[in-house]
C-alpha cells in the first residue's frame, strides 16, 4: 500500500485552469499535485482531436493573459486555431511554466472526503493513491464529460464507434467508408465538411438544426499579430473588466428594432462577411427580446436558404426550434454548402427518430441506413458533470451528488456551503460556459489565489459558502436566466441534453465584467457570504 502524501493543494485536471491553478499556487508558495486523466496536458484540447475541431474564439484572444511574455512570444497561425495548435501551446505552456513535474496523468480523482477534525480532505485517486491536501481546486472543465447515447442495438455495431470527445491519437481514414455522424453541435458542423471530403458517403442524423455562422478563418499574418499583440494591455483589460461574454468586441447601445430594417440588415450583412460569434453582439437585446432575435434568426434562415441547393435539405437545416444564440453559436467552414456535395445526405431524426442501431447501419423509423463507420458528435454532461463523477463528500459525510440532485448550487460559482475549502473553477453559477473560457479560467484562477492569500494571511483554516448567501445567489442565477431567452431552448446550458437531468440553468447569465465586479466586491467586504475558521478553533473541535 503506498503512503499518504500531504499538498496544500490538490488540483483535478490539466486543462487551462488546472495549469494555470498550479503555477497560481506555486507563486503563493504553496506545495500543489494536480491529477489528470488524460495523458498530457490541455484538457479539452487533448481529449477533442475530431477532424475539423478549432477554437470558435480567436486565438488571440482564447490564450493566457498572466504572463506577458508569453503572449508576445507566442505565434498563432490562424484567426481561429485548430485543434493540433492549441495543444501545442498547451504544452508550450506547461513546459515554459515547468509545470509537468507536479502533475500526474493517467489518473482520475475517484473520491474526495472532508475529515472535519482536521481540516483536511483524503482524496483517493484511480491508481490507488491516497492523498491529503488543505485545499481540493476542481479544475474539471465545463465540456469534459463525452456524452454517448444509450441507443438500443450500438453495441451490435460491426463498424468502428467514435465519441469527438474521446477521438483516437492516431489520424482516423474514411477513405471509401460510408460514414454516419450523430449530432449537429460544435462538433458535429466542424467535423461535417471535412469527413464529407473524405468519405465515399456521410450521413448526418440532425435531431435539432442549429445556428452556424461562417468563421472566415484565415492565416495570421505578421502584421496582425502585431497589431493585437501592440494593443494587448486594452484588449485584456477590455476583455475581463468591460466585456459580455471575454471578449474583445465592441458593446452594442441599442436593441435591434431601433434601427431601421435596412441598416439592421446592412450590420447583419456585415457580420455575417466578417465572420464568426460577434453576431450577438450587434444588439443588447438580441438575448432577450423574441422579436429582435427574430430578426437576427430570420437573417441566418435566409442564408441557408441561399447556399443549400436543395429545397428540402435547406428548410431542414434551418433552425426554427430555438432563438439564435439561446442554444451556443457554432461557428463553421463550409458546413451548409457541404450539404450541396453528391456524396452527403441528411437525415432529420426529429421527425424520423432512430429506432436501433444493427451490426451494419442505422434504422429510423423512416428505413435503414447503411454505415460502416459510426461518428458521435453528442456533446457532453457539461458544466456539472465532470464534478458529479467524482464521489465528493463535505462536512458530516455529505454527498455532492445528493446536495445537488435537484440542480447544482454555488455561491458565486466559487463553492457550494458544507464543502469546505473545495474551490470549482468555471462552476455551475459562473457565467462559464457563455463565454471565453480562458478570461474565465483566470478570473477565478486569480480570485482563488487571492482567497489562498487571505486566509495564510489571517490564519484561517477553513473557508466555505455560507448556506444563506448560496441560496441567494442560486435565485439570482434562476432570476437573471428567467429574464432572457436562453430557456427557450433545450441546450446544455439547461443540462436538458442529458435524459434525467434536472433542468436548471446552469450558467449565470450576467456579464463577464459584472461578474468579475460582484467576486471582487465580496473579496472586499472580508469574503461576505463565506464562513471562515480560524485555525484555534478547528484545532479545539479536534480535541473534543
Ligand atoms: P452539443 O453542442 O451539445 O451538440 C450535441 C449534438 O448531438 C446536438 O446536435 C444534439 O441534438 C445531438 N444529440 C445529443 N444526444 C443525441 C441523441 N441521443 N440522439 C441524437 N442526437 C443527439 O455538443 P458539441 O460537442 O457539438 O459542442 C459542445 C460545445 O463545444 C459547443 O457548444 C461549443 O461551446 C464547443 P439536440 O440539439 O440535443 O437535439
Amino acid at each position: 500500500m503506498k503512503s499518504t502524501k500531504h499538498f496544500d493543494v490538490v488540483i483535478v485536471g490539466a486543462g487551462f485552469a488546472g495549469m494555470y491553478m498550479l503555477h497560481k499556487s506555486r507563486e503563493l508558495g504553496l506545495t500543489a499535485r494536480v491529477y489528470e486523466a488524460g495523458g498530457g496536458v490541455g484538457g479539452t484540447w487533448y481529449w477533442n482531436r475530431y477532424p475539423g475541431a478549432r477554437c470558435d474564439i480567436e486565438s488571440m484572444q482564447y490564450s493566457y493573459s498572466f504572463s506577458e511574455e508569453l503572449q508576445q512570444e507566442w505565434d498563432w497561425s490562424e484567426r481561429y486555431a485548430a485543434q493540433p495548435e492549441l495543444l501545442s501551446y498547451a504544452n508550450h505552456v506547461a513546459d515554459r511554466f515547468g509545470l509537468r513535474s507536479d502533475i500526474q496523468f493517467d489518473t482520475r480523482i475517484d473520491r474526495a472526503e472532508f475529515d472535519g477534525s482536521r481540516g483536511i480532505w483524503r482524496v483517493a485517486t484511480s491508481v490507488g493513491d491516497a492523498v491529503t491536501a488543505r485545499f481540493v481546486i476542481l479544475a474539471t472543465g465545463v465540456l469534459s464529460s463525452a456524452q454517448l447515447p444509450m441507443i438500443k442495438g450500438i453495441d451490435s455495431f460491426a463498424g468502428d464507434i467514435y465519441h469527438t470527445a474521446r477521438w483516437p491519437h492516431e489520424p482516423v481514414d474514411f477513405t471509401g467508408r460510408r460514414v454516419g455522424l450523430i449530432g449537429t453541435g460544435s462538433s458535429g458542423v466542424q467535423a461535417t465538411p471535412v469527413i464529407a471530403g473524405q468519405a465515399d458517403h456521410l450521413t448526418v442524423f440532425q435531431r435539432t438544426a442549429n445556428f452556424s455562422l461562417p468563421a472566415r478563418n484565415a492565416k495570421l499574418t505578421d502584421q496582425q499579430r502585431q497589431e493585437i499583440r501592440s494593443n494587448y494591455p486594452e484588449i485584456r483589460r477590455f476583455a475581463r473588466e468591460q466585456s459580455r461574454t471575454g471578449v474583445y468586441v465592441p458593446l452594442p447601445d441599442r436593441g435591434a428594432l431601433d434601427d431601421s430594417e435596412q441598416t439592421r440588415r446592412a450590420k447583419y450583412e456585415a457580420q455575417w462577411e466578417r465572420g464568426g460569434l460577434g453576431f450577438l453582439s450587434l444588439y443588447n437585446d438580441l438575448l432577450r427580446n423574441r422579436a429582435s432575435n427574430d430578426t437576427a434568426a430570420e437573417f441566418v434562415r435566409e442564408k441557408i436558404a441561399e447556399i443549400v441547393e436543395d429545397e428540402r435539405t435547406a428548410k431542414l437545416l434551418q433552425p426554427t426550434t430555438h432563438p439564435l444564440g439561446a442554444k451556443r453559436i457554432c461557428v463553421d467552414t463550409d458546413y451548409f454548402a457541404t450539404f450541396n456535395r453528391p456524396n452527403v445526405s441528411l437525415v432529420d431524426i426529429r421527425a424520423n427518430p432512430i429506432e436501433e442501431i444493427g451490426p451494419d447501419g442505422v434504422r429510423t423509423t423512416e428505413g435503414d441506413h447503411k454505415i460502416d463507420v459510426l461518428v458521435f458528435a453528442t456533446g457532453f454532461d457539461a458544466i456539472t458533470g465532470s464534478v458529479l463523477k467524482i464521489d465528493i463528500r463535505g462536512r458530516d459525510g455529505q454527498r455532492l451528488q445528493e446536495k445537488w440532485a435537484d440542480g447544482p448550487r454555488t455561491y458565486l460559482g466559487l463553492m457550494s456551503a458544507g464543502f469546505p475549502n473545495l474551490f470549482i473553477i468555471t462552476g455551475p453559477g459562473s457565467p462559464a460556459g457563455l463565454t471565453n473560457a480562458i478570461v474565465s479560467i483566470e478570473q477565478h484562477v486569480e480570485w482563488i489565489g487571492d482567497c489562498l492569500s487571505h486566509l495564510k494571511a489571517h490564519d484561517i483554516t477553513t473557508i466555505e459558502a455560507g448556506r444563506e448567501a448560496e441560496d441567494e445567489w442560486v435565485a439570482l442565477v434562476n432570476e437573471v436566466a428567467s429574464k432572457t431567452l436562453y430557456p427557450l431552448a433545450d441546450s446544455w446550458f439547461m443540462g436538458a441534453n442529458i435524459p434525467g437531468k434536472p433542468r436548471v440553468f446552469l450558467p449565470f447569465v450576467e456579464s463577464v465584467a459584472r461578474y468579475r465586479q460582484i467576486c471582487l466586491d465580496v473579496a472586499e467586504q472580508g469574503y461576505r457570504g463565506f464562513v471562515t475558521n480560524g485555525a484555534r478553533q478547528v484545532r479545539k473541535a479536534a480535541a473534543t
